[in-house]
C-alpha cells in the first residue's frame, strides 16, 4: 500500500523556528514507522515562496522576494537534513514545474465554471495572506494572530465559487467522519462550513510576485491556492521522467491548527473543482507554547531548532517534544523541560538500560549474548506492545505510541532492579538464570529499539549495531524473536548526564 504524507510547506519569509521542525519531525516518525512496516512511502516537505508575507518581508530586508526566498529556502533544507528528516522530495513553489501544474490545475477550476470576476472588499492581513472577516478582528481591527493594524482593501480579482461547494464540503464530512481528526478540529472545520460559506479571492491585482493567473496575466494567483497546489504538483516532477500521481494520490496531511481552514474547507473545494480526489486525511496538531504563547516569528519567541541540536542532539530533540506535549493538542516547552527529560528519562531510563546491559553481558559472559529461551514473564509483560505502538500511529497518536514503549523501557529496568544480575554472577548455581535474564535484556533493548527507531533513528541505529542486530523492520519487533549468540559491538554512552551548570 503505499502511503503519501505531507507537511505544510513553510513560509521563506523569516528562518525556521522550532514549530516548523516539530511538523517535520512528526511526519519523518510517521514515514519512517510505515517504511518499517514495509509501505511505499513518500514524505514531502518544503517552502512557500510567495504573495504578500514573503515580497514584503524581502522590501523590509531591501532585497528580492527571490534572493529572500532563495537564502531561507535553503535554511529549510538545512533545518530538514539536521533534524534527520527522510523526506523524499523538497518542494519550492517557485519551481518552474510547480507554477506549470498550478496554471493547469487553475485553468481547469475556471474551464469548469468555478471562477468569475469581481471585487474583493475587506480586511486583508498580508503577514497570514488571508482575508478576515469583521467578526474575526480583535481591538477594531488588528489581525488575531499577528496583531497588526489591517487597512480596508478594494481590489478587482478573480474568484473561486466556494459557496457551491457547501453541499458537497458537508457531504464530504458526512461519509468521512475522520477524515479530520481530531474530532474537535473535524468538529471546527465542520462549523465553519455550516455557518455558510463565501466566495474567495483565487488571485491577486497588485502583487507581482507569485504565478500569473493564465487567462489574465496581469493578475498572480492568491499564494493560498498555489501553496495548497503543492501536494499534488509535487508528484507530477519529483522523480525526473516519471509521474508519481497514480501512484501516491491521495495524501495525508499534518498541519498546524493555524492553517484548518485553508486546508479542511478551502483545499477539498478546489480539489473537487478540478475534479481531483481529495486528500485521504488531515491530521492537525497544536501548538508549542512559549510561557504559554504560541510560539511564532511574528511574537518573537522562538526557539532556534539548531542551537537546541546544537545542546542536546538531534534525536533529544525529536524525543522531548512529543513527550512533553501530547500530539494533537498545545503544550509549553522549555530549556529547563528539555534538560529535566533528557537527564530522567534518556540518560537514567534508556541510556542507562543500554550501558548496563551490554556492560553486564561483556563482563560475565565475554561480550556474547547467551543463546536460551526469552523469559516468560517478561514476554508476557511486553506481549501487545508492538500492537498497540502500530494501532496508535495508525492514528497519529505519537505522544500515545511513544508512552507505550516508554513504559516498555521502564519493564526492563525494573527487570534489572528485580533480577539483579550482579548477585547471579557471584552464584556458579545460577548460571543458567543469568543466561536467561542478559539474553531477556538485550532482546528488551533490541525489542524497545527497533520501536523507538522512528523516533530516535540515530542513537537506536547504534544500538541495535552494537547489539549486533541491525534490522528495523517492525516485523523484527517481536520479544523473544532474535536468536542469542550475537557478539557485542562497541557503544560510546548514548545519553551522558547533562550537569544542569554545565548546561545553563
Ligand atoms: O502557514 N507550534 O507557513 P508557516 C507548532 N506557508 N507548530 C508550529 C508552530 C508552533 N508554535 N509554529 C509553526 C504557513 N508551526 C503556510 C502553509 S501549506 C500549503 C502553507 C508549524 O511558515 C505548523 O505546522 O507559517 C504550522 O501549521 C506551520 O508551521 C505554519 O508554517
Amino acid at each position: 500500500m503505499s502511503f503519501y504524507i505531507t507537511t505544510p510547506i513553510y513560509y521563506v519569509n523569516a528562518e525556521p523556528h522550532l514549530g516548523h521542525a516539530y511538523t517535520t519531525i512528526a511526519a519523518d516518525i510517521l514515514a519512517r514507522h510505515m517504511r518499517q512496516r514495509g509501505e511505499d512511502v513518500f514524505f514531502l516537505t518544503g517552502t512557500d515562496e510567495h504573495g504578500e508575507p514573503v515580497a514584503q518581508a524581502a522590501e523590509r530586508e531591501g532585497i528580492s522576494p527571490r534572493e529572500l526566498a532563495d537564502r531561507n529556502s535553503e535554511r529549510f533544507r538545512d533545518l530538514v537534513a539536521r533534524v534527520n528528516a527522510t523526506n523524499d522530495f523538497f518542494i519550492r513553489t517557485s519551481d518552474p514545474q510547480h507554477e506549470r501544474v498550478v496554471q493547469e490545475v487553475v485553468q481547469r477550476i475556471y474551464d469548469n465554471g468555478h471562477v468569475y470576476a469581481g471585487t474583493y472588499e475587506g480586511y486583508y492581513c498580508p503577514r497570514c495572506a488571508d482575508f478576515k472577516t469583521e467578526a474575526e478582528l480583535v481591538d477594531g481591527n488588528k489581525c488575531p494572530i499577528h496583531l497588526i493594524v489591517l487597512e480596508r482593501e478594494k481590489e478587482d480579482n478573480w474568484f473561486f465559487k466556494l459557496s457551491a461547494f457547501q453541499k458537497p464540503l458537508e457531504e464530504l464530512y458526512a461519509e468521512r467522519p475522520d477524515w479530520v481528526t481530531p474530532q474537535s478540529r473535524y468538529n471546527e472545520a465542520l462549523s465553519f462550513i455550516k455557518q455558510g460559506l463565501n466566495d474567495v479571492s483565487l488571485s491577486r491585482a497588485r502583487l507581482r510576485w507569485g504565478v500569473p493567473v493564465p487567462w489574465d496575466t496581469s493578475q498572480v494567483i492568491y499564494v493560498w491556492i498555489d501553496a495548497l497546489l503543492n501536494y499534488y504538483t509535487a508528484l507530477s516532477y519529483a522523480r525526473e521522467g516519471e509521474d508519481l500521481t497514480d501512484r501516491y494520490w491521495p495524501a495525508r496531511h499534518l498541519i498546524g491548527k493555524d492553517i484548518l481552514k485553508f486546508h479542511a474547507v478551502i483545499w477539498p473545494a478546489m480539489l473537487m473543482a478540478a475534479e481531483i480526489e481529495v486528500p485521504k486525511s488531515i491530521f492537525v496538531h497544536g501548538y508549542l507554547l512559549m510561557d504559554e504563547h504560541k510560539m511564532s516569528k511574528s511574537l518573537g519567541n522562538v526557539i532556534d531548532p539548531f542551537e537546541v541540536m546544537d545542546r542536546f542532539g538531534t534525536d533529544t530533540l525529536r524525543f522531548y517534544v512529543f513527550r512533553e506535549v501530547n500530539f494533537g493538542g498545545d503544550g509549553s516547552i522549555s530549556a529547563a523541560g528539555f534538560e529535566t527529560r533528557y537527564n530522567a528519562e534518556l540518560a537514567n531510563e534508556y541510556g542507562n538500560l543500554a550501558s548496563r546491559t551490554l556492560a553486564m553481558i561483556g563482563r560475565y559472559r565475554d561480550g556474547v549474548v547467551p543463546d536460551t529461551p526469552a523469559d516468560e514473564v517478561l514476554s508476557a509483560d511486553l506481549a501487545g506492545v508492538d500492537a498497540r505502538v502500530r494501532e496508535k500511529l495508525d492514528v497519529v497518536d505519537i505522544t500515545g505510541a511513544l508512552e507505550e514503549i516508554w513504559t516498555a523501557v521502564r519493564r526492563l529496568n525494573r527487570y534489572v532492579q528485580d533480577e539483579q544480575p550482579w548477585k547471579l554472577a557471584k552464584d556458579e548455581s545460577a548460571a543458567d538464570r543469568l543466561d536467561g535474564v542478559l539474553y531477556a535484556l538485550a532482546e528488551g533493548l533490541r525489542f524497545v529499539s527497533v520501536l523507538l527507531h522512528p523516533y530516535m533513528p540515530e542513537s537506536t541505529g547504534k544500538l541495535l549495531e552494537a547489539l549486533g542486530q541491525p534490522d528495523v523492520s517492525y516485523s523484527s519487533a517481536a520479544f523473544g524473536s532474535a536468536p542469542g549468540g550475537a557478539r557485542l559491538g562497541e557503544l560510546a554512552p548514548m545519553f551522558p548526564r547533562i550537569e544542569p551548570a554545565a548546561a545553563a
